[in-house]
């Protein structure tokens, strides 16, 4: 078994690239659950949603979020009524959010919802909330505080951040599905999710740390940033923020207690012997999936 922590975009390609190469039945997947909100009485969990909708082959490609073939009529008569329509759901997407919000009034948990949803949409593969109880990401910032949604979609993450808090963490319970994926996969990967604000939140959560300390050799991470950018989203921006070097041997730094092995970009080859300075293997290798053969290589490389 495979465990991933994964965040939103970045994990459910890396997920998509090993459902290729590894038996679906075989991967789990540790998913964030700090940008998640509610909003008209809705609970909305962004990564879990993004994850499932991608392995589904449901997702809109164009957005990045969401659900392919949406229509917008319910957001457009919210608007017009002066509601709250700056975080849009899509008219397909709020059947799922009907459905979750429904559920967990009746006493489900997120996991118990979760299994249900991606049961629907014919998934082989365990989609996992790393807890059940509320944790939120929220950001001090030039503005003051702000939500995650607010910072990420309200204000296109562009005011400036000065820390970051992950409300709920400290009490927040690892769901018994996600220790156990934790506790007995073969390997440990941190998808290439940003370190800051997705990965972090399933670190914050009590043991999480604990059992990757204990485990690092089998801990590989896959660098989001490459050649000093992240592919998509602030993890760029964010990590310079907050006095981390913008590069993969920032990332390797922030992570170099928990991770055994990082993988970086091939655009990145001259920072592999830094990385080992820090006490980290290092495997080289195409990390954009932006072809079938490179998804492969990133893939192979993870397993290597
Ligand atoms: N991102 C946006 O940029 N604008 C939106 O209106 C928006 C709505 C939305 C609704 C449901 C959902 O699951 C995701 C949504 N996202 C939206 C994406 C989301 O804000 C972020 O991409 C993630 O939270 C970061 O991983």
């Amino acid at each position: 078994m495979i465990c991933v922590l994964s965040g939103g975009v970045g994990a459910a390609r890396l997920l998509s690239a090993l459902a290729k190469v590894v038996t679906a039945s075989d991967l789990h997947a540790v998913v964030n659950v700090g940008d998640d909100l509610v909003m008209h009485g809705l609970t909305i969990c962004p990564d879990l949603d993004t994850i499932s909708y991608t392995l589904a082959g449901l997702n809109n490609t164009e957005l990045g979020w969401g659900l392919a073939g949406e229509s917008w009529r319910v957001m457009k008569e919210l608007n017009e009524l002066g509601g709250e329509a700056w975080f849009a759901l899509g008219d397909r997407d709020l059947a799922t959010h009907l459905y979750r919000s429904q559920r967990l009034a009746a006493g489900a948990t997120k996991s118990m919802v979760t299994a249900e949803l991606t049961r629907h949409w014919g998934l082989d593969m365990t989609i996992l909330p790393v807890s059940n109880d509320p944790i939120s990401t929220e950001f001090s910032t030039e503005l003051g505080r702000l939500s995650f949604q607010e910072y990420f979609v309200r204000h296109h993450h562009e005011v400036a951040v000065t820390d970051i808090q992950f409300s709920g963490a400290a009490v927040a319970r690892l769901s018994d599905e996600s220790r156990h994926a934790l506790l007995t996969s073969e390997r440990i990967v941190i998808a290439p999710s940003n370190p800051l604000i997705s990965i972090a939140p399933i670190l914050a959560v009590a043991d999480v740390r604990d059992i990757l300390t204990t485990r690092r050799s089998e801990v590989v991470a896959v660098s989001p940033i490459i050649n000093g950018a992240a592919i998509k989203g602030p993890a760029d921006r964010l990590l310079g923020e907050l006095g981390h070097e913008v590069s993969c041997v920032g990332v390797a730094r922030y992570y170099r207690d928990l991770v055994g092995t990082m993988i970086i970009d091939v655009a990145d080859a001259h920072h592999e012997s830094a990385i080992r300075e820090l006490g980290m293997e290092v495997i080289v290798s195409p990390t954009i999936m932006s072809d079938p053969d490179h998804a492969r290589a990133l893939a192979a490389a993870v397993l290597r």
